[in-house]
């Protein structure tokens, strides 16, 4: 049967029960004419009811064969117990309806607006899938106009159903526009994908997008590019980039798969291959969103944007071109050395080349912009990238620490050579543009580079570099949770939790204690969240219902025992 004529089928009964309901209920109660008033009002409500039913009926349906199949049974449950039913509030709820439900762990529903139909069930449990491990998904729900006739069974069902429309349930992904079948891998949720939207390097006058123009100023006759999709393969996320396949970077815990083979790209580095192979320019700056699971704290985001610089050079005129004067600047200390080594396809004179034409350019963009620190340090850290060799990372010392802003390398040849690239050679950097821009503009949290207050906004109106004026410090409040947890925990999969429930809320989440049981080996973690609006002061009310919904989301969906 198509999905058009179950819909039909579904908006017919959608309408019919009720009203049937209606009058059978009025039928046998006798009602007097005191009650009729009453009777309306419930109508009333059985009518808001039913639209909301109707509309969610709408979107399930829309989800395919299982979202259908869930609302048959509804249907054809909810017909057997059509002779019986009468409507009820929770308080005059007959006990067998009561008994019928697995507790009714009262809790206020937090700003849940699409989800005042499922007064209708108290707590609901159901089986849902999560980066390939199976895990028990549970929702609850605010006590109010109840139908007598939900039984456990059909609570299920509507349960099950309403996780089809949950993030990590078995409904498709949708990513700027495009759908994305979700499978046993996936682990993107829509507060992820409803980022990929943004392109604050794109939004005029952002200090994203200021930084970016800066540097784009800086290597004035690098070819820009800026609005590649953020959707990219395993294969150019890792694979093109000659990733082993045990590289922890591919882990679930560090990376949002879309599915088994698409990721939300980890770096800009996804796109070298495709942008070498066009052989356009010998040049390139290219900037984009970047996605990555990992903690949560004033300086980790799970979006942040980074710039990708690739420079080619023809092998045969190297000499020539690569040619820099490095006297005077901190790279002279800087050695290539075996634990940092020149590839086999290059001669070391190549590497050298190559390597000081890198961070030669790099060393002069960062002193470019941060022209005002005329005593500014650098230093050069070997590091290891799996597509460069030599490869480095660059810091900086800012305010008595040393910050890192890049990686960078010479690209290893067998990429060059199957991007079509093999008569050259190259060097790539990617840099993080927050964390120039956090201390460029005094930006103190992360998090606000996402804001949409103005009075954020409009102090970069200009397109200057301006130090940032801190409009108010809120309040801070922070609330402990303490869990007993199995083997698969990952403290990056409490944080995703974290980031879906209480959003740009938590600032930061920190591991305060890890105690191992002594006898049953059981462990048991402790985090602290610390909850703070950074455009508002929130109530104690406010944060408590967040908190009690952390617990409930945490307990249903990484099946830990809440202590
Ligand atoms: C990379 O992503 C490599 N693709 C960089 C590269 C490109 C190396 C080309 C060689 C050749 P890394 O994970 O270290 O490397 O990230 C690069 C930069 O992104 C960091 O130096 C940092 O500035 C920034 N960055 C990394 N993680 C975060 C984060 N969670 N939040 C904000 N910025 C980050
Ligand atoms: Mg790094």
């Amino acid at each position: 049967m198509t999905t058009a004529s179950l819909t039909d089928i579904m908006i017919l009964f959608t309408f019919l029960i009720p009203i049937v309901r209606h009058f059978q209920t009025t039928a046998n109660s006798g009602v007097s004419n005191d009650k009729i008033r009453l009777v309306a009002l419930s109508m009333g409500g059985k009518i808001a009811f039913v639209i909301c039913a109707f509309a969610i009926t709408i979107s399930l349906s829309l989800t395919g064969i299982f979202g259908s199949y869930f609302y048959i049974e509804f249907l054809i449950e909810d017909f057997c117990c059509l002779t019986a039913s009468t409507w009820c509030t929770a308080d005059s709820q007959p006990s067998s309806a009561t008994t019928s439900q697995t507790g009714s762990l009262k809790r206020p529903a937090l700003n849940q607006p699409a989800r005042p139909q499922l007064a209708a069930v108290r707590r609901m449990s159901v089986q849902v899938s999560h980066g390939g491990q199976q895990s028990h998904h549970s929702e609850e729900t605010e006590d109010g106009l109840v139908p007598a006739c939900v039984t456990p069974r059909l609570s299920c069902k509507i349960a099950t159903a309403i996780a089809s429309s949950n993030p990590l349930a078995n409904s498709d992904s949708e990513i700027l526009g495009k759908r994305y079948p979700r499978d046993s891998k996936t682990n993107v949720t829509e507060n992820i994908t409803s980022k990929t939207s943004r392109r604050l390097h794109l939004q005029l006058n952002h200090p994203i997008n200021i930084l970016k123009r800066r540097i784009e100023a800086h290597f004035s006759n690098y070819k820009v590019v800026d609005s590649l999709n953020p959707v990219v393969s395993t294969q150019q996320n890792f694979d093109s980039l000659l990733f082993t396949d045990d590289h922890p970077g591919r882990a679930v815990t560090d990376t949002y798969y879309v599915d088994s083979n698409t990721v939300l790209r980890t770096h800009t580095s996804a796109h070298q291959s495709e942008v070498l192979k066009t052989r356009a320019a010998d040049a390139y700056l290219l900037t984009a969103d970047v996605y990555r699971r990992d903690e949560i704290d004033v300086s980790h985001y799970p979006v942040f944007h980074q710039m990708e610089g690739l420079r080619t050079f023809d092998r045969k005129n190297l000499e020539a071109e690569a040619a820099v004067h490095v006297t005077g600047t901190s790279i002279e200390g800087a050695v290539l050395s075996a634990t940092n080594p020149v590839q086999s396809a290059h001669t070391p004179r190549e590497a050298e080349l190559v390597d000081l034409h890198l961070r030669h350019s790099l060393e002069g963009m960062v002193r470019d912009l941060f022209r005002e620190e005329k005593e500014l340090q650098i230093r050069w850290i070997e590091a290891y990238f799996p597509f460069t060799s030599p490869s480095w990372e660059m810091e900086v010392l800012y305010r008595g620490s040393w910050l890192e802003l890049l990686g960078c390398g010479v690209i290893q040849q067998k990429i060059m050579d199957e991007a079509n690239n093999a008569d050259r050679v190259g060097w790539a950097f990617g840099l993080g543009l927050e964390r120039i821009a956090m201390v460029m503009f005094d930006i103190p949290d992360i998090r606000l580079f996402w804001s949409t207050d103005k009075r954020f906004i409009s102090q970069f109106a200009s397109g200057e570099i301006v130090k940032f004026q801190p409009f108010s410090k809120y309040p801070a409040c922070y609330k402990d949770i303490s869990f007993w947890c199995g083997e698969g925990f990952h403290d990056n999969d409490f944080a995703e939790i974290v980031r879906d429930v209480a959003g740009d809320m938590a600032e930061d989440v920190k591991l305060i204690d890890k105690f191992v049981h002594p006898k049953t080996k059981r462990v048991s973690r402790c985090f602290r969240i610390n909850y703070r609006s950074m455009e508002r002061t929130c109530t104690n009310e406010e944060i408590d219902k967040i908190q009690d919904e952390l617990r409930s989301v945490t307990e249903s969906r990484l099946g830990v025992e809440l202590r």
